[in-house]
């Protein structure tokens, strides 16, 4: 049996459901070794508590790279999500660089923003730090927010295929190499996951639900890094990941007053199903 150690560096919300609590048991249920660098700890996630606690782990971080390395402790991937500061991406450059192991697949998501605004307590020279950590990714993964960011071009909800393309040519010509766009929606009842990998375009299209959850964003990457662990192609990844999450955002909708993320407990049963 091939066992997989996947790393990944995300700060933990303590409540909220999205970062470190959301990847550790999804890539656990994948079925791959699951280790973890938290960059920050928080009492809540940002999106929509009030004031909530923010503790930087930035400067544990080279001396855990550097204890890694004396144990000569690699990964066959590496996944990236939510990074506190400008300071923490340069960190994760270092240990991509020193501890990847042979093919290791490195996954960034340059969690920045959503429904056309950054994140509060980002700015520019943080959306330029992200931009240039793409370039270092064998799979990005933003959704149209954060590309737009990444690329300049204006937010739009209402869009066609040219406006996609235009935002795939602009990602490569950034340097990013294969770009997994989430929440692209060409038609009003229907969303879903451009898969650009190797310079080929494919769209995995699937139901658009009336509600939609915080943190999901953090559940597909967690699901595709997962599946893709487990041997499946990145469009196959992304299909059982977008089909994990809408099963995610159905089970959440049945709870009232759940408004922080999303229930991917219950159906974790459904996503190893699939694997
Ligand atoms: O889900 C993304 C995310 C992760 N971590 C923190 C966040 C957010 C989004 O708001 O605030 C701390």
């Amino acid at each position: 049996m091939e066992y997989k150690r996947v790393l990944t560096i995300q700060d933990i919300s303590c409540v909220g459901q999205c970062s470190l609590t959301v990847a550790l048991p999804i890539l656990s249920a994948c079925g791959v070794e699951t280790c973890v660098l938290p960059s920050a700890v928080l009492s809540t996630h940002t999106g929509g508590f009030q004031g909530p606690t923010f503790r930087d782990l930035s400067d544990d971080m080279p001396s855990i790279r550097q204890h890694w390395q004396k144990e000569g402790i690699t990964f066959s991937a590496i996944s990236t999500g939510y990074l506190g500061s400008i300071r923490q991406i340069d960190y994760v450059r270092d240990i991509f660089r020193d501890t990847a192991a042979p093919g290791c697949l490195k996954l960034v998501d340059p969690v920045m923003g959503d429904h056309g605004k950054l994140y509060k307590g980002f700015d520019g020279a943080y959306v330029e730090a992200m931009k240039s950590l793409c370039t270092d990714a064998d799979f990005v993964l933003p959704n149209i927010t954060e590309s737009c960011l990444m690329t300049g071009i204006e937010y739009k909800t209402v869009y066609d295929r040219a406006y996609i393309d235009a935002h795939l040519q602009a990602l490569t010509a950034l340097g990013c190499k294969n770009i997994i766009l989430t929440g692209i929606s060409y038609t009003p009842d229907t969303t879903g996951i451009v898969v650009y990998e190797h310079g080929e375009y494919a769209y995995y299209s699937h139901e658009r639900l009336p509600n939609s959850c915080h943190g999901t964003g953090d559940i597909f990457a967690s699901a595709f890094t997962g599946a893709l662990m487990h041997g499946h192609s990145a469009y196959d990844a992304a299909r059982i990941a977008a089909t994990y999450t809408v099963e995610c955002i159905k089970t959440t909708a049945q709870l009232p007053n759940h408004w922080y993320g999303a229930a991917f407990e219950p159906v974790l049963g459904k996503l190893i199903a699939m694997l």
